[in-house]
């Protein structure tokens, strides 16, 4: 990509002016950005990531599969789609015991942010009470807690935070205009929606996006434009590379340019200079210097053991010794104590020395 004369005009931006938390970037900018020679873009955003977090930090979040595959959406990027043969087992909500476990042996690892996934459109009510169990018995053991469920209504999400749920991801996945072309069983509005909701009850937000589907370079500006402009900045922003799974429509898509991906990452780390911005899906096919360019760029969080939700992720002692090469701290985690959550706390810890419930329910 060469450098245009915008380009060159966002190159001698001052790191201040840039790293100024923004929600009205237009293409055009952002755009620019993207077409900054290599080493200026990164320079730009290790400035701007220097300006807004602690250096050589990186937060890390374990991911738990609570209920896998047979999923009613058909996103096209996604083993667990009931659409698609890929051959995945498949699995009911998990008991609340089981989770227990994998997130204490999460905590024994390392991980400050325990991380639980559905293969849901929605959660339905009937299954809210032992999610609520699970986001207490988390919290207890001094993680940080996030949930991916599908779409809430405001009431589920006010449920959520009350219950001391710290992050909701739910994600854009890509730009408006390619969005069609991925999924077709829900729209760009309901997630903004869901977003909203979120927001409203006072959780703190994590949402991004998937590269390496066939989209554009002007999607991938389009998506990250998205991201920025949202009434507020999402605390957690995931960028994911695809992850091309068997069986699905995206199996034999090209692969993405590995500095486009840093780029985009870089960007991301500039357009969202206070939010984390993850390293997410994907690693296990990037080598220790392309990771090592992403942290340079402004990552500062990853997915930690061995699995994300159905597919590989370099086994955790691997990371720990990349981020010993490097001279990368893990973050500590973030107290939140609120009035909600010192309550959750409370309650969990009573609702320990009850037994624990069992799920029938699919
Ligand atoms: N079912 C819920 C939903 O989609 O809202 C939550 C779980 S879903 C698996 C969470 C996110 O994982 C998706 O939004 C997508 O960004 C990401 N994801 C799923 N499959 C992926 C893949 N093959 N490669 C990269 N990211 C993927
Ligand atoms: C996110 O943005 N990436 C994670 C998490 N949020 C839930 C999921 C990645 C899933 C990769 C495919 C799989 O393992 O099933
Ligand atoms: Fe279902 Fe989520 Fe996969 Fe889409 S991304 S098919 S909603 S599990």
């Amino acid at each position: 990509m060469q450098a245009t004369s915008s380009a060159i005009n966002a190159s001698s931006t001052t790191s201040t002016q840039v790293s100024s938390v923004r929600h009205n970037w237009t293409l055009a900018e952002v755009n620019a950005l993207f077409a900054l020679p290599f080493n200026d873009l990164l320079f730009q955003a290790q400035t701007v990531h220097r300006a807004h977090f602690t250096p050589n930090e990186v937060q890390i979040s374990t991911l738990l599969s609570i209920k896998t595959g047979a999923c009613a959406e058909d996103c096209k990027y996604c083993p667990q789609s009931g659409h698609y043969n890929t051959g995945l087992e498949r699995e009911r909500l998990l008991e609340v015991e089981k989770v227990l476990t994998q997130a204490q042996a999460a905590k024994d690892k390392g991980a400050s942010r325990f991380c639980m996934g559905a293969a849901w459109s929605n959660p339905k009510q009937r299954d809210m009470p032992y999610i609520i169990e699970m986001v207490r018995g988390v919290k207890a053991m001094g993680l940080e807690t996030c949930m991916t469920l599908g779409m809430l209504d405001s009431d589920q999400a006010k449920t959520l935070a009350t219950a001391g749920l710290d992050y909701y991801n739910h994600n854009l996945d890509t730009s408006p205009e390619f969005y069609g072309e991925i999924i077709t069983t829900r729209t760009y509005q309901d997630r903004l929606d869901t977003l909203s909701h979120v927001r409203d009850a006072g959780m703190k937000v994590c949402c991004g996006g998937i590269v390496g589907m066939g989209e554009s370079a002007n999607d991938r500006s389009a998506l990250l434009m998205q991201l920025a402009n949202l009434p507020e900045h999402p605390q957690s922003v995931p960028i994911n590379m695809l992850v091309k799974v068997k069986g699905t429509p995206l199996e034999n898509v090209d692969d993405l340019d590995a500095f486009e991906f840093i780029r985009t990452i870089a960007v991301a780390r500039i357009m969202l200079p206070e939010s984390h911005v993850r390293l997410s899906a994907g690693r296990s096919r990037m080598n220790e210097q392309m990771q090592a360019l992403c942290f340079f760029a402004g990552a500062n969080s990853i997915f930690y053991g061995d699995k994300l939700l159905t597919t590989e992720n370099p086994e955790a002692d691997a990371d720990m010794l990349l981020f010993k090469k490097l001279g990368i701290n893990p973050e500590q985690r973030q107290d939140v104590s609120d009035e909600a959550h010192e309550l959750a706390l409370a309650d969990a810890i009573k609702e320990q020395q009850n037994p624990p419930l069992y799920h029938a329910a699919g």
